[in-house]
């Protein structure tokens, strides 16, 4: 959707020119397709606010009704790029997964339609919300479950503000690993409090997709191969874009089965909230890395002083990686030379890895199956970028209009700030006695203990 098309259907459903006849059905449920940033809602009245900007997502519009916010989620499945060059067949909500982001106001009365279209039944749980028992969204606790083509109501007042989200609390393990999950931004009714120049929100999932298939594996505990932010993995997702100066606050919820150092470069971060609520200015203190909990959010204050590209990444390198065999022997010094020839008379075009590290990985274009994506890729401006999975790039710059949240393009380092190289005489390291003399002729075997498998 455009900007002006997805604007105008917003203020079309906020706005009180919805007829009595239809205010007595189901508000629309909107879907998505696209899997872009799609532009923040702008408040339709009210309390004032900063809109979220949901990362490779949106926004779900909603309707006021006789002072309630109504909100029509669609559980459903749903197709996600999750970037150029692969899709996943996976569960959501209104076309997308993760689902809308819902965006609220302290205090706001919500009444939260939920259609249940999946093959299966489900509910929804309000993580972090306080609310009466019985919309608290359990199955078979607080409710009946959620029976397929039916739709149930939950009613509850915003009583705090903060960051929360949504995701099913019924067959979790199968329905998470699927992708059924949405963040819920609660603004302060006060909006002099907790402000922030730039609002950003994302949960990170893990997927474990066999290269060639589309459907997850669900039984899956620890050896996902797609490490996502909103089910995106590198370089399928956006860059965050902020100003020099400007207060950027990133929201960040987590529900894979394990942690997440989230790794912020050329900045001081604070935790300024969680999903309990908000972190009194008096205990935050400066973080580089902010570890992601499971189960779990985070709200990061950040203040640029320098402009530039600066990574943001996930801290764990294995997820920083798109899939890959983690079978394959380390084989760094293994000298493959004549085991190369004589396999590339059986295999012509066969490569040998690893021997010098895996950098070339990064520029080697090797023949895929069918949806998947490579191991290390993308393309910076001084080279291959050797990522992929969880990571992404903020593009801070000086002067960007508020609101302007367009892809900047790569930074333009002014003359002589750049890394550069040395071209002067090197002296020869001094070593101890009986030392080998130089790296590259010290040939080491290094192979990791059997921990996959009994075939090596
Ligand atoms: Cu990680």
């Amino acid at each position: 959707m455009d900007r002006r098309i997805f604007m105008g259907a917003a203020a079309a459903l906020g706005a009180a020119t919805v007829s009595r006849a239809a205010l007595a059905g189901l508000p629309e449920a909107v879907q998505q397709r696209s899997a872009a940033t799609q532009p923040p809602l702008a408040p339709t009245g009210g309390v004032p606010y900063n809109p979220v900007v949901t990362l490779n997502g949106w926004t779900l519009p909603w309707r006021m009704n006789d002072g309630w916010k109504e909100f029509h989620l669609v559980a459903e499945p749903v197709e996600r790029e999750i970037a150029p060059g692969m899709v996943a067949r996976l569960w959501g909500y209104n076309g997308q997964s993760p689902g809308p982001t819902i965006e609220c106001v302290e205090g706001d009365r919500v009444r939260i339609f939920v259609t249940n279209r999946l093959p299966e039944h489900t509910t929804i749980h309000w993580h972090g919300l306080l609310l009466p028992n019985g919309m608290d969204g359990v199955g078979g606790l607080t409710q009946p479950q959620i029976q397929p083509g039916k739709t149930f109501v939950y009613e509850f007042v915003m009583r705090k503000s903060g960051t929360f989200m949504y995701h099913p609390h019924a067959d979790e393990m199968v329905q998470m690993a699927m992708g059924m999950m949405g963040a819920i931004v609660v603004h302060p009714k006060d909006p002099s409090l907790h402000r922030a120049d730039r609002d950003y929100v994302f949960l990170l999932a893990a997927y474990d997709i066999d290269p060639g298939s589309f459907v997850p594996r669900v039984n899956t505990m620890l050896e996902f191969n797609l490490w996502t932010w909103n089910s995106r993995a590198f370089p399928g997702i956006d860059p965050l874009v902020c100003a020099v100066g400007e207060t950027l606050r990133v929201r960040v919820g987590n529900l894979t089965m394990t942690n997440h150092p989230m790794h912020l470069h050329g900045c001081e971060m604070f935790v300024t909230g969680t999903d309990g609520g908000w972190v009194p200015p008096a205990v935050r203190w400066p973080e580089v890395s902010v570890d992601m909990p499971v189960g779990a959010m985070r709200a990061i204050d950040v203040r640029f002083d320098d402009p530039g590209d600066w990574a943001f990444h996930c801290h764990k390198s294995h997820h920083t990686m798109g899939p890959m065999g983690h079978r394959v022997p380390a084989m760094m010094g293994v000298d493959q030379s004549d085991l190369v020839e004589r396999i590339r008379r059986l295999v012509p075009g066969y490569m040998a890895m690893g021997e010098a590290g895996m950098a070339e990985m990064g520029e080697m274009q090797m023949p895929l199956p069918e949806n998947t994506l490579p191991m290390m890729t993308g393309e910076g401006p001084f080279g291959p970028l050797e990522m992929g999975g969880m990571f992404t790039v903020v593009k801070v710059r000086d002067g960007l209009a508020r609101g302007d949240y367009r892809d900047p393009g790569w930074y333009q380092h002014p003359a002589g700030t750049v890394a550069y190289e040395w071209t002067g005489p090197v002296a020869e390291p001094q070593r101890p006695p009986g030392a080998p003399p130089d790296a590259g002729a010290a040939h080491v075997q290094v192979r990791k203990p059997g921990g996959h498998g009994s075939h090596h």
